[in-house]
């Protein structure tokens, strides 16, 4: 088989590429070890961007997310008793919208599979070849058959265990890494959300994240151990502790129930440098990791690929002569790629209890909370990198 861009992955980033490249008149051939079912049973994000929707919508997968979608125009940050809210609306003239990572994977599948584009779910061992040529491959069995699929790129859009990373010759890539000492316990449940808008909370529990998949559908998080077991986690120990983390007013009028799901995520920022090696290009978490606190990962993940699908657009339609672009994609996206990781490791430092902070630690959270409050230029450079740092497409 044969095709102009091989992409290994598909969660957000290679189907939203695929969708993008689909409609710059670019073949591309998705390779994915895991079946549909599975990539949408992975519950994660759920806050877009108003760059990111916009992407959707470009890439005409967006319709149901225009309908479906619930806009936000501010956050709350309740810190220690202190409740301040953050007016995205005003500071930036932007907002965010409430659509779960399920809910854009299956807009993104459901496309795909209309448009008749070719996806292979269930590929074992894919592997990328020859990317440091001109003529890539991308090998992989299905059926227990092997195949051989030719492409002018490679995009490894295959997540932060993926094996394109992997793959680089030694010392070709160098790795930035922060692994922080807690996790996050999520729960979702088909109860109605405590508030309408996100309140991240942090206190001498530590922090907690209300926020939702619909109106009728809740999500919340907990800082937890890291080596916290799940089975120690019941539903009702859940929503004891949320309580106890959250103001007591928003805590009298929390509904409960059964969990539909409940997991445990380690938290990281993580960076891989450069971002393309000759023919093969990374993107989305295959390249680089955030802590959830700024709900970033998928965002970026979304300005990655917007930046590579106009970069190998670009190519395409000087006749391969432009390579101006696909040059200068690795620098560009790292430019967006370490603010937000500055961003998402700021909130994260701001918001949560370290096991290392002893009293000046806690009283420069407390002095970074009260700048917060009382600046509105400290507000701004909130908001404006809440709602995403523009694109450098
Ligand atoms: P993904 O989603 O991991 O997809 C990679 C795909 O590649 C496949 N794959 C392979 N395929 C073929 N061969 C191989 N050898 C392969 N190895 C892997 C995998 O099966 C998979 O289908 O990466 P992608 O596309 O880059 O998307 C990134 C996002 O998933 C991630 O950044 C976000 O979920 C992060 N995140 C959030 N991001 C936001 O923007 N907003 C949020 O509100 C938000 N909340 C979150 C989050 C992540 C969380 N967890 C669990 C880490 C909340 C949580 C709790
Ligand atoms: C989510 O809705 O899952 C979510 C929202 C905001 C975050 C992280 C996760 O910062």
């Amino acid at each position: 088989m044969r095709t102009q861009v091989a992409i290994v992955g598909a969660g957000p980033a290679g189907l939203l590429l695929g969708a993008l490249l689909h409609r710059a008149g670019i073949a591309n051939v998705i390779v994915e070890q895991r079946s549909p079912d599975y990539v949408l049973g992975r519950i994660r994000a759920g806050l877009l961007e108003q760059g990111t929707t916009e992407l959707l919508l470009q890439a005409g997968a967006g319709a149901r997310m225009q309908r479906e979608g619930i806009p936000h125009e501010g956050v709350e940050l309740a810190f220690n008793g202190t409740r301040l809210r953050i007016d995205f609306q005003a500071l930036t003239g932007q907002r965010m919208t409430i659509y779960g990572q399920t809910e854009v994977t299956r807009d993104l599948m459901d496309q795909r599979a209309a448009l008749g584009l070719p996806t292979v779910y269930e590929a074992e061992a894919a592997q990328p070849h020859g990317f440091d040529g001109t003529h890539p491959w991308v090998s992989y069995r299905k059926d227990g058959v092997e195949h051989h699929l030719a492409a002018d790129f490679i995009a490894g859009c295959d997540g932060f265990h993926g094996i394109c990373r992997a793959a680089l010759p030694a010392g070709a890539v160098s790795c930035f890494e922060k692994v922080y000492p807690f996790g996050w316990l999520g729960i979702l449940a088909d109860t109605p959300p405590v508030s309408h808008e996100l309140i991240y909370g942090q206190g001498e529990r530590g922090f907690s994240l209300a926020t939702m998949r619909s109106t009728t559908r809740s999500r919340y998080y907990l800082q937890c151990a890291l080596d916290d077991d799940i089975k120690g986690w019941s539903d009702d120990a859940f929503w004891a502790e949320l309580k106890l983390r959250l103001p007591p007013d928003v805590a009298a009028r929390l509904v409960t129930g059964p969990s539909i799901e409940k997991s445990i995520a380690p938290l990281r920022s993580f960076v891989a440098e450069p971002m393309r090696f000759g023919r093969l290009f990374l993107a989305g978490d295959a390249a680089h990791i955030v802590p959830p606190t700024g709900a970033k990962g998928l965002n970026l993940a979304a300005s990655d690929v917007a930046l590579l699908a106009s970069s190998l657009a670009d190519f395409y339609a000087g006749a391969g002569g432009d390579t101006v672009g696909l040059d200068h994609y690795s620098q560009r996206a790292l430019a967006r790629v370490w603010k937000a990781e500055r961003f998402s490791w700021w909130f994260t430092s701001l918001m949560h209890r370290f096991p290392e902070t002893g009293g000046f630690g806690s009283r420069m959270q407390q002095a970074e909370f009260d700048y917060l409050c009382g600046s509105e230029a400290a507000q701004r450079v909130l908001a404006e990198n809440y709602v995403g740092l523009p694109l450098a497409v």
